[in-house]
C-alpha cells in the first residue's frame, strides 16, 4: 500500500501517475483541507475536488481545478446581484458542493462525504481529508492582517507580502478515520510536490500525523515542488522565501529532512543534489515535471523505486 500527503493540482498528477504505476486501490492520499471555505452557505474543499476531477480525467486542463468544458451561468446570474462572484463555481462543480454540504448537515463526516463523492465518480485511490475537524489556513499579510487562505490565493493572487501562516483548529483536529493507519502500514509514504508551507503544512499539523510520517522517514519519498528555483504553478517560491527558507530543492530538503530519506528533485537541479545531500536528505534525480500522463506515471515509477 503506498499513501501519499497531497494538496491541490500537484498532487493530483502525482497521484495519476501513482495510479498508472500501481493499483489505484493500492493508494490512501491524505488531502489537505486547510483550504476549505464556507461560501453561499456551501462547504467547498477545493483540494479534495481537485484530486477527485484529476483522478476522473474530468479535471478542466487549463487551470488544473474545476470540470472540464465547465459553463458557468449560475456566477453570470450572480453577478446580476453583484453577489460573490470571485471565487468561480462552474455550474456542474457547484453539484459536488450542493451535495457536500448536504450530506454534511444530514452528520456525516467530510471523510464519508469525500469517499461518498470518489466512489460517484468511479475513483478508487481512497481518498481522506486528514481531519475531519475544521482545519483553517490563515495568512498574516502585510498591511491586511490575517486573511483567510482562498482570500490570499484566488482573491489577492497571492500578491502580498505573507510573514507568518498557521493552520486555525490543527491542533484540536484528530485525523480522520484510516489516515493514521495509512501512515503506519505504507510501503510508501510519498509526499506528492505540493506547496509544503500552505498545502502540505496543513497535514503535518493535525497532531499524529507528522509524528506517523517521522517515525518512517525511512520509507518516505518526496517530491520537490520547486524546480530551478521557482515553483511550478502557484506561490511556493515566494511564500518560502518570505518566510525565511531558501526557495531551491535544498530549502525543501530542509523543511522534509526530519520527515523523509529521500527527496527527487528535477534534472534542472542535478547541480544541487550535494547540497541536499549535505541537509541528511538521500537526493533523486529526475524528471518531474509531469506535463502528461506518461510523464506522470514515470516519475511515479521513479519515486517508488527511489525507496
Ligand atoms: N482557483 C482560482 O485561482 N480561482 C478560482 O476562482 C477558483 C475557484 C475554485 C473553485 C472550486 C475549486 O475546487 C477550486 C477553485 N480554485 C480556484 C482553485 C483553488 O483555489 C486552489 O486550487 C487550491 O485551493 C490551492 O490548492
Amino acid at each position: 500500500m503506498i499513501a501519499a500527503l497531497a494538496g491541490g493540482v500537484g498532487a493530483a498528477r502525482m497521484l495519476r501517475g501513482l495510479s498508472g504505476a500501481v493499483p489505484p486501490s493500492e493508494i490512501c492520499a491524505v488531502v489537505n483541507t486547510g483550504d476549505d471555505l464556507v461560501l453561499h452557505g456551501l462547504h467547498l474543499s477545493p483540494d479534495l475536488d481537485t484530486v477527485v476531477y484529476t483522478l476522473a480525467s474530468a479535471v478542466n486542463p487549463d487551470t488544473g481545478w474545476g470540470i472540464a468544458g465547465e459553463s458557468w451561468r449560475v456566477m453570470e446570474a450572480l453577478d446580476r446581484y453583484r453577489g460573490q462572484t470571485w471565487f468561480r463555481l462552474g455550474d456542474l462543480d457547484l453539484a459536488t458542493h450542493l451535495y457536500r454540504t448536504q450530506r454534511l448537515g444530514e452528520g456525516a463526516t467530510l471523510s464519508q462525504v469525500a469517499a461518498e463523492i470518489a466512489g460517484a465518480w468511479g475513483v478508487r485511490v481512497q481518498l481522506l481529508p486528514v481531519s475531519d475537524d475544521p482545519v483553517r489556513t490563515i495568512v498574516t499579510a502585510e498591511g491586511l492582517g490575517d486573511i483567510a487562505f482562498q482570500d490570499y490565493f484566488v482573491a489577492r493572487r497571492h500578491d502580498v507580502t505573507v510573514t507568518a501562516v498557521r493552520f486555525e483548529g490543527a491542533d484540536q483536529a484528530r485525523p480522520a478515520p484510516g489516515v493514521l493507519d495509512a501512515l503506519g502500514q505504507a510501503d510508501t509514504i510519498v509526499i506528492c510536490p505540493s506547496n509544503p508551507i500552505v498545502s502540505i503544512g496543513p497535514v503535518l499539523a493535525v497532531p499524529g500525523v507528522a509524528d506517523a510520517v517521522r517515525s518512517r522517514r525511512d520509507r518516505v519519498v518526496a517530491v520537490s515542488p520547486i524546480v530551478g528555483g521557482r515553483a511550478l504553478k502557484g506561490p511556493a517560491d515566494r511564500l518560502m522565501r518570505e518566510l525565511g527558507h531558501d526557495a531551491s530543492v535544498v530549502g525543501v530538503a530542509r523543511l522534509y529532512a526530519e520527515l523523509a530519506a529521500t527527496l527527487v528533485v528535477d534534472v534542472a537541479d542535478a547541480d544541487l543534489a550535494p547540497a541536499v545531500e549535505d541537509v541528511g536528505v538521500r537526493c533523486v534525480v529526475a524528471p518531474s515535471v509531469m506535463v502528461s500522463d506518461e510523464a506522470a506515471v514515470t516519475l511515479a515509477r521513479t519515486v517508488l523505486a527511489a525507496r
